[in-house]
């Protein structure tokens, strides 16, 4: 068995849990914050066989978008001056990794 763990906009993840459930998995929503950026994210698990990562992987994949977002950046110019400068990051679409289970029990 498998663990997929899927971090993924907050805005897309009601399309991405709404399709999986669809497709007969089962899905824990995480609510959570990414440590660059400070902001609220989703984070899915989604404990399947081995040969259902692909297609949960791909169901992720379609409703999952990247963003790009205007982050403020600190640069030294001298006499302790730090103006913020904004540089433009891309964010997602999903950010996964999969896991091995060494045991999934339900008591
Ligand atoms: P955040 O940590 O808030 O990061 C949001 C976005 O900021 C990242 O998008 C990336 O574009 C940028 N970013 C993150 N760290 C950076 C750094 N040190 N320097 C410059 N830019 C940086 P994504 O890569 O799509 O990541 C989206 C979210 O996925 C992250 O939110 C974090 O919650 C999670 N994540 C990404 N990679 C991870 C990892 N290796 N381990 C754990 N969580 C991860």
């Amino acid at each position: 068995m498998k663990l997929v763990m899927a971090i993924v906009n907050a805005d897309d993840a009601h399309a991405v849990i709404n399709n999986l459930t669809q497709e007969g998995y089962s899905v824990t929503r995480l609510a959570t914050t990414g440590g660059f950026l400070k902001t609220g994210n989703t984070t899915i698990i989604v404990g399947v066989e081995e040969e259902k990562v692909a297609p949960v992987l791909e169901i992720i994949k379609k409703h999952s978008h990247s963003r790009k977002q205007l982050v403020s950046t600190a640069s030294e110019l001298g006499m302790g001056f730090f103006p913020s400068v904004p540089t433009e990051i891309t964010v997602g679409g999903a950010t996964i990794f999969v896991m091995d289970v060494e045991q999934f029990a339900k008591f």
